[in-house]
């Protein structure tokens, strides 16, 4: 499929916005749908909206099939050994928080270690927080080297025998920096840790293999990979989630209850209390049929040439600051900059009235925003809809956006 033909599968791309075509440059904060996954909410809720899991009925057997297909849809996409290792959750933020909660909870105690990174969105940090908190167990965090990459001597050193959690992003979504996820991985089980990966913004952007990663949890969100909001994954090595207390109680989890007991249905349902987000589960299957349609090799090469042209255009602009690797081998398609002293909300009020969406603020890394010694930032990020004339209508924006607050410079 030519970028043409896949433009024309996103209805919203086609509209102006401020008087001037629309640039989304905001597919890291949430992808667009495609009419594909449009199409299969709409009849999800116009020919079989029913419960699953529940009766006999048509509509509801319909409803159970299309959901249960759409985990089956998961697992393959991550490569993960059976649908029992899927769970469907609401998104990144709720996978991690069940990690923590359930194993963390059980697992750790005081003297303990959790192993971080500077660079870890807020849902990859908050969580293990609370946590610690809770157990006694300490967090500790693998630094970053100037250009904001991690060094695996840095992860060696962070990581001792004490250590019991690891859980790093794959992708960063300031920096753009592709984690080397499989190599901390190997180091964590040498210490007898498990390894968890935060996937929010590599699952849209690359092939994932949860085998050959060999991670132990990997979290992420079906709304930034073209799915509907409201529904993400977690997944988990079966003989763990096995030994893992659920963290919501109610319907449809359970296996019998009695008066003061219960006990509760086999994996994976057993973390899948009340009602499941089952639209959102049948539009994300909808979206893996699109991504694999496309090729993750060919969003993998395509983000890639984005990314360098932006660098490269970018980097011409007077007076900006590109955080994270200036090497496009290193990043995913993702740009995060500031222009001298001008405000990044301003940047993009700026670029707003241009038709340009872009991501302006702490981008929920306020220890990354610390290190980089930035109180904001503004962020540029792509996806399999942009193009190269995207990037040079963003760069004439920020030439305007300088030219406007010329009196700063
Ligand atoms: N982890 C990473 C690396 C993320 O980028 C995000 C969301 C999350 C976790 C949380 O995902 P959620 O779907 O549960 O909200 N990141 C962004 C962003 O960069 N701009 O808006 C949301």
């Amino acid at each position: 499929m030519n970028i043409q033909d896949i433009r024309k599968l996103f209805p919203i791309l086609d509209q102006e916005v401020n008087g001037k075509p629309l640039v989304y440059l905001d597919s890291s904060a949430t992808s667009q749908k495609p009419v594909q996954v449009i199409e299969t909410l709409d009849r999800y809720y116009r020919e079989y909206n029913s419960n699953v899991h529940r009766g006999v009925h048509t509509l509801g057997t319909k409803a159970t099939d299309a959901y249960e297909g759409a985990r089956e849809k998961v697992r393959k996409f991550i490569n993960a050994k059976s649908i029992q290792e899927v769970i469907f959750t609401r998104g990144t933020t709720t996978s991690l928080n069940t990690v923590a909660a359930s194993y963390g909870a059980a697992n750790l105690k005081e003297g303990d270690e959790i192993v971080i990174t500077y660079m870890e969105h807020h849902s990859n940090i908050i969580p293990w927080q609370q946590v610690a908190k809770r157990t006694g167990a300490q967090l500790k965090y693998i630094p970053l080297q100037a250009d904001g990459t991690i060094s695996l001597d840095d992860v060696r050193s962070t990581i001792t025998p004490n250590t019991k959690i690891v859980s790093v992003m794959q992708v960063s979504n300031v920096l753009g920096v592709i984690n080397p996820v499989k190599e901390i991985a190997k180091i964590a089980h040498e210490n007898g840790a498990i390894m968890v990966v935060d996937g929010a913004q590599s699952a849209p952007h690359m092939k994932i293999d949860v085998q050959d990663l060999d991670c132990d949890f990997l979290a992420f969100s079906g709304h930034k990979m073209c799915g509907p909001t409201g529904i993400g994954v977690l997944y988990g090595k079966k003989h763990l989630l096995e030994k893992m207390e659920p963290v919501e109680f109610g319907g449809e989890m359970i296996d019998f209850v009695e008066l003061y007991e219960s006990t509760w249905k086999e994996l994976p349902w057993k973390f899948e209390g009340g009602t499941p987000i089952i639209a959102g589960a049948i539009g994300l299957g909808a979206a893996i049929d699109f991504l694999n349609e496309v090729g993750l090799d060919n969003i993998v090469e395509h983000e890639h040439k984005l990314a360098a042209y932006a660098l490269e255009k970018m980097s011409t602009v007077e007076g900006i600051t590109i955080y994270g690797p200036h090497d496009p081998a290193k990043r995913a398609g993702l740009v995060t900059f500031n222009l001298s002293d001008v405000h990044p909300h301003d940047v993009a009020t700026v670029l707003d009235a241009e038709g340009i969406a872009v991501r302006a603020g702490h981008h929920c890394a306020q220890p990354l925003m610390r290190w980089l010694k930035a109180s904001a930032t503004a962020r540029a990020s792509f996806y399999l809809y942009n193009t190269e004339e995207d990037i040079d209508k963003l760069v004439e924006g920020l030439v305007k956006t300088k030219e406007y607050f010329s009196d700063v410079f």
